[in-house]
């Protein structure tokens, strides 16, 4: 499914909007992942010895600002430019390469997802509408496949 001009426009101004307040709205993003699924509490590394909070984890907030920009702005861009999401031949494959040994499996990006959705919802208050939904999912779906595709060469 290709991402329409309408979409795009949808992710950009949205992005626009919350990037004034990403390592915010990143440790918002993961809280929400450990909410959804608390057992993925384990995979990630930065945290399996820590009971802090994910708020005074400066590992923590590294990565997460790092995936939370990643998700939204460059695979929007990318899907306006080439019409998929090509995160560089290196990246892409250190990210399947990543995943497939934290062992992340297919429903997993389900949760991730869920977790997107909702932060953006949160984040964007009145302005949410059904439409950033669908862009936002389309944008995320664009990017998880080409993880996934990614560790499955791999496997
Ligand atoms: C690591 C992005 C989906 C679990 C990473 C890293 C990136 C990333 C960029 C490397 C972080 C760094 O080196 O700073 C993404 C994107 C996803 C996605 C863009 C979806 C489109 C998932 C899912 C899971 C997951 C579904 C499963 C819960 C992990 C784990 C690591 C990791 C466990 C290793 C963290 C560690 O212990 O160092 N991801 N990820 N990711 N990701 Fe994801
Ligand atoms: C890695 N992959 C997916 C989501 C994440 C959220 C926070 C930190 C690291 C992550």
């Amino acid at each position: 499914m290709g991402f329409t001009d309408k979409q795009e426009a949808l992710v950009r101004d949205s992005w626009e909007f919350m990037k004034q307040d990403i390592p915010q709205l990143s440790l918002r993003f993961f809280s929400l992942i450990l909410e959804i699924a608390p057992v993925a509490k384990n995979m990630f590394s930065f945290l399996k010895d820590s009971d802090e909070l994910p708020e005074n984890n400066p590992k923590l907030r590294a990565h997460a600002v790092k995936v939370f920009k990643m998700k939204t702005c460059e695979s929007a861009i990318q899907l306006r430019e080439k019409g998929e999401v090509v995160v560089g031949e290196t990246t892409l494959k250190y990210l399947g390469s990543i995943h497939l040994q934290k062992r992340v499996a297919d429903p997993h990006f389900e949760v991730v997802k869920e977790a997107l959705l909702r932060t953006v919802k949160e984040a964007t208050g009145n302005k949410w509408k059904d439409e950033m939904k669908e862009a936002w999912s389309e944008a995320y779906d664009q990017l998880a496949s080409a993880i996934k595709a990614e560790m499955h060469a791999e496997a």
